[in-house]
């Protein structure tokens, strides 16, 4: 092992075209640990990568297809990464959100758990661009401080959700949003934006003016009502969010170490809040936890590390449901565009489908196992659907 290391750092190559010789490989033990000096920006963030082939696609993590088969004569066949770079982040990420780099991840389940309806069995390349996301589902508190900025703004129908009543001394400040509709997540994004000095993402109409920025009613908004490139907030993609949910990890089943026959084999009640899944609150009954709180034991509550993947962020699986921006198609993933760079779904609602749905993922707290996996695909009817999100920006 410790000679494939020896020969991968051949091919370290640290990116933004750095002075030769500036960063030096001390170490790289057979534990991923990477010792350099001369790091080439002191305070950046830096992650390692690997790759099967110096081509790419690139990854992180080292719980891929890095793994060991046995056939049936016993012989076993072991691959390992071949190829190692290190690439250098864009600075700390913003308060509460996590970096995910740029890079193209197998978007789809090759264990075929769920009905080939579901669109999920079409495994395809997906290549996104880099972006933020929140750590944690959206909470009630943060939700209310936007809405209420929001209504002094210009955003005048943001509703103010009921409060929730389940332990008086954790709730206040951690409790995840309930019962939000998709055309009312759109429009906070917007006003997260503009509470925040950033460019709103939503426009009511194709003209990305500050006059048509989307602040008030329904309106059934397509791609090209985005401003894909204005740096506010903004819900993920399907892919975004899928990309993020596995953490780095390919062809898992859950955002943890899950890989092989079976989700069920792998589904863990210490990592996720689903029904009855025995959480510490189940006491009170199924229902949703604090964010990032799954069992009561999260060690540096709120932001601690027992259930975060391999990104840092938590509820991927389960808690509470999250909007995606895609309009909802289960034979997208045959579309070429759904393995073009960075998929954004129908440009409108499917013909094929008879009423307006858009995509929601992750399960929740009375979810069945088979809807926490990373590849699962939901859907709901948004006009009058509910469920929580978390923010996206992008990232250079
Ligand atoms: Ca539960
Ligand atoms: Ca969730």
């Amino acid at each position: 092992m410790k000679s494939v290391f020896c020969m991968t750092l051949l091919f370290l190559a640290v990116v933004r075209a750095l002075p030769a010789g500036q960063a030096t490989i001390v170490d790289f033990n057979n534990h991923g640990l990477l010792t350099w000096s001369n790091p080439p920006s002191p305070g950046s963030y830096y992650s390692v990568e690997w790759a099967p082939q110096v081509t790419g696609p690139w990854y992180r993590g080292w719980q891929g297809p890095d793994r060991t088969d046995a056939d049936v004569t016993t012989l076993f066949t072991v691959s390992v990464p071949m190829y190692f770079r290190v690439m250098e982040n864009q600075g700390p990420p913003p308060p509460g959100m996590s970096y995910i780099e740029a890079g193209v991840f197998a978007m789809g389940d090759q264990w075929q758990e769920d009905a080939a309806s579901s669109g999920e069995w079409v495994v395809h390349q997906a290549r996104i661009d880099a972006f933020y996301i929140d750590k944690n589902e959206l909470t009630q508190k943060l939700w209310d401080k936007v809405a209420a900025w929001g209504a002094t703004n210009g955003y005048t129908d943001l509703p103010i959700p009921t409060t929730q009543a389940l332990l008086a001394n954790v709730k206040t400040n951690h409790m995840p949003l309930l019962d939000i509709r998709w055309y009312d997540a759109a429009k906070w994004c917007n006003a997260r934006s503009e509470m925040e000095g950033l460019v709103p993402v939503y426009y009511a109409f194709p003209l990305f003016f500050p006059g048509n920025v989307y602040r008030t009613g329904d309106i059934d908004l397509s791609v090209t009502n985005v401003y894909w490139e204005a740096s506010g907030y903004r819900l993920p993609t399907e892919a975004e969010w899928e990309k993020a949910a596995r953490g780095g990890l390919q062809w898992h089943h859950f955002p943890w170490p899950s890989y092989g026959t079976g989700a069920v084999n792998f589904i863990d009640g210490s990592m996720a809040n689903y029904l009855n899944s025995g959480d510490r609150l189940e006491s009170f009954g199924n229902g949703t936890t604090p964010v990032g709180w799954f069992d009561g034991f999260q060690p540096n509550f709120p932001d601690g590390a027992d259930m975060a993947n391999g990104y840092g962020l938590y509820d991927m699986a389960g808690n509470m449901p999250e909007w995606c921006w895609d309009w909802f198609d289960a034979g997208y993933y045959t579309n070429a565009a759904a393995s073009a760079d960075n998929p954004k779904g129908p440009n409108d609602q499917n013909p094929a489908e008879s009423i307006e749905m858009r995509v929601i993922r992750g399960g929740g707290d009375t979810s069945p196992i088979n809807e926490l996996r990373c590849a699962s695909r939901s859907q709901a009817w948004f006009p009058s659907s509910y469920a929580n999100f978390r923010c996206i920006r992008k990232a250079d």
